[in-house]
């Protein structure tokens, strides 16, 4: 009698204090992004996307092969370097993570992933568009958002038939993420008849662009296209209002951020700024993607950037992988999380194809207005 209300009373005290019990499965996810550097708002987005959804799975109660699942979060910091970014997937790798969501980068994911074939880890990217990260043919690489060749070429498409752009001008910050993205926008522009008459490049830590935009200046754009980031669009729109460019502004989800206005300290034009983010919801489902924002708001006291919603889908997506397959062992769980099919998130319906990419992918093209972001339309 004494021994049954000695265990009533341990288990009682285990789950007041949030402790795992015993018999509880505990499940290490791995989270890597940005959490430091010129993006480390991002990263931190994509961080409390993870928090939150590993808050919910445990107050739900998960049951995985018959074991009530306590998840733990292990996140990384890969200040979005590449060798940062392999570094801390063989931290995760040797903390035996069950499974990773990130990393936000697709220069760093790329490299990362690698690292997490060889030792048969799942590894879903939210916001990593680089094609290349889900070709190296590995077999536990996966992404929730569409690529870049649909995003780059999707937007520079619009930049001639919808902004009507007559002379459009290209920059990329040489990332693979910049890169990849500029040169897809260039054949959208070139493939709907479109004039690129100049293209320059930079980088990820820049913060002059004077050199460069004088250059394009003396070509007149109509339409500047960057591929990078927001920490960089935004002092790049400044100095282009600084120089009199009056030109539209195009750029992929690396700029299409909360953030963007602030970064360019007020001297975005309404409508003058186009993006898109790769995903994206309408109709009866964007209300879910309401919820989260409002859920996310309430719970972090700040605004969606841009990735959480889609990191938040990625936990759970591989929660319900473990719980189908009844094991959060990699090598069970990873042929049912590769089977995924109309799995309905707040970011739409993820089903996987044979390389670990979303079908049928949205983007929401954005403009900004007042300083707020404004949906133009979803398409795929
Ligand atoms: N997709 C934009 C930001 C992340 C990346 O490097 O792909």
């Amino acid at each position: 009698m004494q021994v049954k209300l000695n265990l009533v009373v341990g288990a009682v005290a285990a789950l007041l204090s949030g402790v795992a019990m015993s018999q509880d499965l505990i499940v290490k996810i791995g989270h890597v992004g940005p959490t430091s550097g010129a993006i480390a708002h991002l990263g931190k987005d994509n961080e409390l996307g993870a928090r939150l959804a590993i808050e919910e799975l445990n107050a739900k109660g998960v049951m995985i092969g018959g074991k009530k699942a306590k998840f733990e979060l292990l996140a990384e910091d890969d200040a979005g370097d590449p060798k940062q970014g392999t570094a801390a997937a063989q931290k995760l790798v040797d903390s035996k993570v069950n499974g990773v969501i990130g990393h936000l980068n697709s220069g760093t994911s790329i490299p990362a992933s690698k690292v997490y074939s060889d030792a048969g880890i799942p590894q879903i990217s939210p916001s990593a568009t680089n094609p290349k990260f889900t070709r190296n043919g590995y077999k536990t690489t996966f992404r929730v958002v569409a690529d870049d060749v649909h995003l780059g070429g999707t937007l520079g498409k619009y930049s001639v038939t919808q902004l009507k752009g007559k002379s459009i001008a290209v920059i990329d910050d040489r990332t693979a993420y910049g890169q990849g993205v500029a040169d897809e926008f260039e054949k959208g522009v070139k493939g709907a008849g479109g004039k690129v008459i100049g293209r320059e490049f930079t980088n990820d830590k820049a913060t002059d662009f004077t050199a460069i935009l004088t250059s394009l200046k003396g070509k007149k754009p109509d339409v500047v296209f960057f591929g990078g980031m927001d920490a960089v669009a935004g002092p790049m729109l400044r100095q282009m209002k600084q120089l009199g460019i009056e030109a539209k502004f195009m750029g992929g989800d690396g700029i299409c951020t909360g953030e963007l206005p602030k970064l360019a300290a007020g001297t975005m034009g309404d409508g003058q700024v186009v993006c898109a983010e790769a995903g994206g919801v309408e109709g009866e489902a964007k209300k879910s993607m309401d919820d989260f924002r409002a859920k996310f708001k309430a719970k972090f006291n700040v605004e969606v950037q841009i990735y959480a919603p889609y990191v938040y889908d990625a936990v759970n997506v591989m929660a319900a992988a473990m719980a189908k397959a009844g094991s959060a062992e990699p090598e069970k769980y990873l042929p049912v999380l590769a089977k995924t099919s109309g799995y309905k998130g707040v970011t739409g319906t993820i089903t996987f194809d044979e390389k670990g990419d979303i079908k049928n992918g949205a983007l929401t093209l954005f403009t900004y207005k007042g300083g707020a972001r404004e949906q133009l339309a979803v398409v795929r």
